[in-house]
């Protein structure tokens, strides 16, 4: 489904075997070093959603090669197989095998649990339009889909699901979102999730 330009929502687009698996490499990868973080932005606030990145630490608003706001240590790798389904992610949603000049080359896990938000943002500090890829996991969000021009009205809200592929590319790549709800306890029993997962798939351009 189409929900504007660009934005193309794919429900459903991972079983739950592939779930599973991208669930446990998710775990692995919260480890420390460079594990799950809390995330502080610059203004003094704390990101309720804690965060885990491969190929290239974030931090607000920049991307490094070593965790800058905790253990410093070196980002953890960018397994090819992930820039290998962020392609097909891309091809599947947008029809068109949009293959960027340079491959998909980070990954931002965002967990949530149930109270945790996202506000209204936009994703900048890429440098390239290639599309962003999110998968879900785990518990039912609201995804709050804005427009590029002003974080407020209008905007369209759509539930994410375990399972679901979002691809935002075109005119939808520099529009404004967030996460402005968890629902708790709606993750698929077989997962064994409490919370939710948000993988995005990127290209760093850099
Ligand atoms: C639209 N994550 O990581 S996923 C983020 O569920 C982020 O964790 C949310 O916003 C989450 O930056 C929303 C959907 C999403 C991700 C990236 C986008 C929508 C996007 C980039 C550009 C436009
Ligand atoms: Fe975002």
């Amino acid at each position: 489904t189409e929900i504007a330009p660009g934005a193309v929502h794919v429900p459903d687009w991972l079983d739950t075997g592939r779930q599973r698996e991208l669930l446990h490499a998710c775990r692995e990868w919260a480890r420390p070093p460079a594990g799950l973080r809390t995330v502080r932005t610059p203004g003094g606030g704390t990101m309720t959603a804690r965060q885990v990145c491969l190929g290239w630490h974030w931090y607000p608003y920049a991307y490094a090669r070593t965790v800058v706001d905790g253990d410093g240590a070196p980002v953890k790798p960018f397994p090819a197989w992930l820039a290998d389904l962020a392609r097909r992610a891309v091809t599947d949603a947008l029809g068109t095998d949009a293959a960027p000049e340079t491959p998909y080359d980070i990954a931002l896990i965002n967990f949530y649990d149930s109270d945790a938000r996202m506000g209204m943002h936009r994703d900048a500090d890429e440098d390239s339009d290639a599309p962003v890829v999110s998968l879900s996991l785990g518990d039912t969000c609201v995804f709050r889909f804005g427009n590029p021009r002003t974080r407020a009205r209008p905007y369209t809200d759509v539930e994410l699901r375990s399972g679901d592929l979002f691809v935002f590319g075109g005119p939808s790549r520099l529009s404004y979102h967030g996460v402005p709800r968890v629902h708790a306890g709606t993750a698929p029993s077989e997962l064994k999730l409490t919370g939710r997962l948000n993988i995005t798939l990127r290209v760093s351009g850099l």
